[in-house]
């Protein structure tokens, strides 16, 4: 059994909703530590990153919303995230809005020739500024691993990229937008929409996941955006979208998962209290890393 590492980052600066700095409390006050602590050999909270409360800017040239604060905030947590490897602990990142997975991939991708990444998601989070529709920075994360966006973004950690195109896999994608859908093509980035979700059910889609990151990669990242479920199952997001993966099809995408054991990093994101049902979103994302790491139904 290993050890296990917990790091908040409460960060709301990649979108304009406010609450989602209040995810990592939520998903303590769910029981993270009472449901994990069976499951490894320790667990260390290590508290929070300081995010303060900055006020808003917009990058005059790029339009970007909080670019420099999002870049510097992002840097404290890639030293963090960076060092939880170093010790030989897995690292779990909550979340804040998904632009906190720039610092997190910084800090993980260093260890590995192929980090592979799984990018579960409504969305493609593959904007940049040029094709964002919002200016939010929570669209762009997975873009700017590739390398792609804004240079304070990309080079956060002092290199960059810090993942292939052709070890990501998307799953649970209902609204990406046209330039999301032109890079997809362009760099082939396997998607699984809820079109082949529907079509092949998540038991295939995950053995399919697994089978071609395991052939390429030594590490695999898992980025969990609670938006990624259907909005019944996970009311307390930011961009709730109809029609998403279910609780049950979640749960089992984490139980195969860690039967796996392919899954060397995970963060939890989206996570909004204010918008929630009494805490139900961040009682998922619990429950959701209770069968990520391996806890059984007997
Ligand atoms: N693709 C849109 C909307 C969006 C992305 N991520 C979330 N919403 N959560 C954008 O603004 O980039
Ligand atoms: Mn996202
Ligand atoms: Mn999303």
């Amino acid at each position: 059994m290993k050890k296990l590492s917990i790091i908040g980052m409460p960060m709301d600066l990649g979108q304009m909703r406010r609450g989602v700095d209040m995810g990592p409390s939520a998903i303590r006050y769910a029981g993270i530590n009472e449901r994990l602590v069976r499951l490894f050999h320790s667990i260390e909270d290590m508290g929070d990153i300081t995010i303060g409360r900055p006020e808003v800017t917009i990058d005059k040239e790029s339009n970007l919303r909080n670019l420099e604060l999002i870049a510097e905030k992002s840097e404290l947590l890639a030293n963090v995230v960076n060092k939880i490897v170093e010790s030989g602990s897995f690292p779990l990142v909550l979340g804040g809005d998904h632009s906190i997975a720039i610092g997190t991939l910084a800090g993980v991708s260093r260890h590995y020739q192929n980090i592979g990444v799984i990018w579960y998601d409504a969305h493609g989070d593959l904007n940049t500024a040029e094709t964002s529709p919002s200016g939010n920075i929570h669209g762009m994360p997975l873009a700017a691993s590739l390398g792609l966006g804004h240079k304070l973004l990309t080079n956060v950690g002092g290199y960059c990229p810090k993942v292939k195109p052709e070890n990501i896999v998307i799953i649970g994608a209902r609204a990406l937008d046209e330039g999301e859908k032109i890079l997809i093509k362009n760099k082939g980035i396997k998607v699984y929409t809820m079109h082949e979700i529907d079509r092949l059910g998540m038991t295939k889609v995950i053995e399919e996941a697994i089978g071609y990151l395991k052939e390429r990669t030594d590490g695999v990242h898992l980025s969990l955006d609670l938006d990624s479920l259907d909005p019944h199952d996970a009311p307390g997001v930011g961009t709730p979208v109809t029609g998403g993966i279910s609780y049950r099809e979640s749960h089992l995408a984490m139980e195969m998962l860690a039967e796996a054991s392919i899954i060397t990093s995970a963060e939890f994101v989206e996570v909004n209290p204010i918008l929630d049902e009494r805490n139900k979103t961040a009682a998922l994302a619990v429950a959701l890393m209770g069968s990520l790491f391996g806890e059984k139904l007997l």
